[in-house]
């Protein structure tokens, strides 16, 4: 179960002790000239985003309390931004008004593989989101990454939760 899943980490790794030279930490503004969408676009397209517009959309997530919670692995030696999750936290009337929490946009530089950067970034999130009083964490990801997702805790619910999407 969860409990367990959290002492998991060989070698111990946590969001206050990531590894050397590096930083777990909200986005910031300044995070666009750290290579914030240039890590993006190893997830999926990011396009043309103007230095802004990206900080027109940040701006726009603060003004919503309480909702985007942007993560950011930093590597202190060369200010670069390599991992990042966002925890987008939804108001429900369900469950006497609760709140649940969506797993988004997680991302490693692939050249940073090998030090359970995934892992802590989605743990750190999934941790969050727990503290926040969430009732569940959601998230949708290619069948290659459902070792990794199990591995911390998520599950599959057979029958009972498939993803559909519609595209526009
Ligand atoms: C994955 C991501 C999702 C992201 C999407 C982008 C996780 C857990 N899931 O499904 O957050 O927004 O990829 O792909 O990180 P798309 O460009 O095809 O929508």
């Amino acid at each position: 179960d969860f409990n367990k899943v959290r002492s998991k980490f060989n070698p111990p790794v946590s969001a206050v002790r990531p590894g050397e030279g590096l930083r777990v930490r909200p986005l910031r503004r300044a995070d666009f000239h750290r290579g914030f969408l240039q890590l993006l676009s190893q997830l999926t397209a990011v396009g043309d985003v103007s230095e802004e517009q990206f900080l027109k959309r940040f701006d726009a997530m603060q003004s919503c309390p309480n909702t985007y919670y942007v993560t950011v692995i930093e590597d202190t030696t060369n200010g670069q931004v390599i991992g990042s999750s966002t925890l987008v936290i939804e108001q429900k009337f369900i469950h006497g008004c609760a709140v649940r929490g969506r797993l988004e946009d997680v991302v490693v530089n692939n050249t940073y593989r090998g030090k359970q950067l995934g892992k802590l970034i989605i743990m750190t999130v999934t941790l969050l989101a727990e503290e926040l009083n969430c009732y569940k964490m959601t998230l949708d990801c290619k069948d290659n990454l459902i070792p990794l997702y199990s591995s911390l805790g998520y599950f599959l619910e057979k029958g009972n939760s498939n993803y559909m999407q519609i595209r526009f």
